[in-house]
Formats: structure tokens, sequence, C-alpha cells
């Protein structure tokens, strides 16, 4: 397996930065303050002193999920629900729709798919806007792939529960991933069919559910975020199926956009339309969210956030009971954003030893492998479990993962905690 090419946010961001300072960037809906942040960071302005507001939790509203949330599968948190990893024990490779966690800004929008239109509009196109129907998108060449939608905070809370840190935004244990089988029509196709211009250089698709309005009241717009131009050609689809049906109302009905191996934002779902741009675009989602804030990073954050990391999860609920002198099968999960995970090591010893899991999928890029391994606990009192898995790219999990402020990227093995009886 190869892993995948690297298309650098980093360096077109500080483009995109010296566009703006040019006037040539667009940023609708973002403070100047915060690209200025960015543009005084990246070495592009005199640097401005700016006090950036501290991120703050958002208060739990009504879920606006449509599927049931059974409690033995899911763990409701605010406006989304978290899978529980036990619950995907007794399912196969893909993740079935009634278990796959559902991430809301807002509520899910009840779409009528005969009515639903998407527009592709700019003036990154060669000729005026377009619209497509469902059943133009349907009768374009349809690709299928697998691949995960995983949210860039998953494993948030273990920054406080394993590191002791402060850190802002939905405290996701492990469950904030789901992998499916996309069907859909790639967004390269629709955009040479829309006139693709010479100088376009970003995408920016948006969703058609409501304004996102934080906790302090600011109106952010509908959830947007702008892809670089060479990652929307590449392998992102506009999907219509999951898993052999038409995609559920919670998972973006009739359409969503699929970004395999990046962080979930970036897979807009229920888009009504995508801005092609021949100058760089900002948003909320792009600026103040998704990059690495604190001590361990720029000030002005990291560049844009994009291919998601490495992480491993037991199928076990947090502090499960297993019989001391029994054989036990513990299963799990590991997946990366870089490649294909290779190579899984346990250790129920706190780290002293480790044995490597039998895979039982094929490492593929952009998708989940299932593992393993049998343990005899001895000794009754409490044990902790540790999974690590190593991708394509020769990267294992560490030991513990830079803080920032938002919680992204949480990469360390896990230490689950058993109780042995
Ligand atoms: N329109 C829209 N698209 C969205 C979101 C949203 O709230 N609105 N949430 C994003 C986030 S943060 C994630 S992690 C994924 C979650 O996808 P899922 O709910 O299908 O699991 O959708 C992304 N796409
Ligand atoms: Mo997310």
């Amino acid at each position: 397996m190869t892993p995948m090419e690297p298309i650098t946010e980093a360096a077109y961001d500080r483009r995109r930065l010296r566009q703006w300072l040019a006037g040539e960037a667009r940023a609708d809906g973002v403070a100047r303050r915060d690209v200025l942040r960015l543009a005084a960071a990246a070495g592009l302005a005199a640097a401005v002193p700016i006090a950036l507001p501290a991120p703050r939790a958002r208060a739990a509203t009504a879920p606006g999920i449509v599927k049931p949330l059974p409690d033995d599968v899911f763990t409701v948190r605010g406006t989304n629900a978290e899978t529980r990893f036990d619950a995907l024990a007794d399912t196969g490779h893909l993740t079935p729709a009634s278990h796959f966690f559902v991430r809301n800004h807002t509520t899910t929008p009840r779409l009528d798919a005969a009515a639903w239109r998407l527009t592709v509009w700019g003036d990154g196109l060669t000729g005026g806007a377009r619209e497509f129907t469902l059943a133009d998108l349907r009768r374009l060449p349809s690709t299928t792939r697998t691949a995960f939608v995983e949210c860039a905070g998953n494993g948030r809370s273990l920054f406080g529960s394993q590191q002791g840190q402060a850190v802002s935004g939905t405290a996701w244990t492990l469950g904030a991933i789901g992998t499916a089988r996309w069907r859909g029509v790639r967004l390269a196709e629709v955009l040479r069919r829309a006139g693709l211009a010479r100088g376009a250089v970003d995408v920016m698709p948006r969703g058609l559910d409501d304004d996102y309005v934080t906790a302090d009241g600011t109106d952010l717009g509908r959830v947007r975020r702008p892809l670089p131009l060479a990652k929307a050609l590449d392998d992102v689809l506009l999907a219509y199926e999951m898993n052999g049906e038409p995609l559920p109302p919670d998972h973006g009905h009739p359409v969503r956009v699929v970004v395999p191996s990046w962080i979930g934002i970036a897979s807009i779902k229920w888009v009504g339309d995508i801005e092609v741009s021949t100058t760089p675009l900002y948003s909320p989602w792009n600026t103040d969210f998704y990059r690495l804030f604190g001590e361990h990073h720029p000030a002005e954050g990291s560049p844009p956030l994009t291919r998601q990391t490495l992480k491993s999860a037991f199928e076990l609920p947090w502090n499960a009971t297993l019989r001391a002198g029994a054989r036990h099968r513990l299963t799990g999960r590991s997946w990366s954003g870089d490649g294909a995970v290779t190579r899984v090591d346990i250790s129920t010893d706190q780290g002293g030893s480790w044995r490597r899991a039998r895979l039982h999928d094929v490492p593929r890029r952009g998708s989940w492998v299932r593992w393993s391994t049998d343990w005899r606990p001895r000794t009754p009192g409490p044990a902790t479990l540790l999974a690590r898995a190593t991708d394509t790219t020769g990267r294992s999990q560490p030991t513990t993962t830079a803080h920032n402020t938002q919680g992204y990227l949480f990469d360390a093995v896990v230490r689950h905690p058993v109780t042995v009886e």
C-alpha cells in the first residue's frame, strides 16, 4: 500500500493568507482579527497582538437526531450521539447506519430528495451556476468506496481523563467514528461537468442545516469549510448511498460530501451548494476551529487540520468486568488517516510486555482493521488494557498526545480500565 498523496494545507494556507492580505481572498463570516492573527504569525504581516477569546463549551440542547438512539448503542452528548465501542462487537467491518455516530452542529433537517438541488456556482466556473438534481447525479458514473468518517475531536475526553488537561468541545470517548460503504459520484466529475475554470483554487461545500450559533450567541452561518481544489479533484465523493441504502436523514440525506481520511468536518452533510472560487476562501471551520492551538503550537494555531491520526479502541465497555482464570477474546479496531494499519500490539501489564494481535481485515487506507487477541487474567483486581497501532508510514501510537486547547487528534495509546473478578 502506498501512503496517501500528501496534499498539504500548510503550504497552501500561506498562499491563501498572502492573497487575503493583498485583498484577493474572501473570509465571509470570519472575524478580520482571526485572519490577521494567522497572517501575522505566518510572518506575512507585522505581528499584531490579538487576544483570542477562550473557546467555550456549548450548552446542551435537544438532540434533533431522527434515528432511535438506544442506550446500549449510543451515548447522547448535546446535539450529538456517540457510538459505544462495545456495541460494535456484533457488527462487521462496516458500521450499520443504526450504529453510526452523529455529529450535528444544530439539528437534522428533513429534506425532500425530489425537490433537492445542488447548486455549483462561483467565479471558478467557466459558465454560470449549474444545478443538479439527485436524478442528474445518479445518471453520472458512480463510484463506491469504503471510508471512515471520524470527528477531529474523537477521543477528546482522554486529554482530561488520561493526561489531566483541560480542553473544550464535545467530550467524546472513542466512538465518534464509523466506517461505511459510500456510493456516489466523484466531486471531480461534477466539477468538470459544471465547467471548472483554470484559475479555481478553493471549493466550499455548504450544508442546508440551520445556521450554527455559538454558545456566546455568534451566528457563524451555515456549516461550510473550504477544500483545496487538489483534494476536491482527488478522491472526494458526493455520496447518495450509505451501505447500499439511500443516505439516512442524520447522515446527510439526500447527498453528503465524503472526504476520505480527512477530519469529519470536511464531509459536509445535506450539501446544498458548492462554491468554486478563484479566490482563496475562509470559514470559521478552517480558522477558529480545526487548527491546533495551545502551548505546543504556534500562537496563530497550526495549519488547518486535514488527515486524521492513528487510534485504537477495544470493543469493551469502560470498566468491564472479566472473570479471573477464564480465557477472554479481546477484540477491537484500529485506524489511521495516513495509511493502512498494518500492525496492532496489545499489553495487559501496563506496557511491560506486548503481543501482536491477529488482524481480521485486509489493511486498507481510509478504513479500519478489526483485531483480536486472547487473554486469561489470573489475578483479581483492577487491570489496564492497551492497544497500540502502527500504520504503513511506520508511525505507532505514542504514549501521550501534545495538548491542544480544542482537544483535536488525540492519538496516544488509550489506557482502558477493566476489573478482573
Ligand atoms: N451540514 C453539516 N455537515 C456536517 C456537520 C454538520 O453539523 N452539518 N458536522 C460535521 C462533523 S463535525 C462531523 S464529525 C461529521 C459527522 O458525520 P455523521 O454525523 O454522519 O457521523 O459531519 C460533518 N458534516
Ligand atoms: Mo466533527
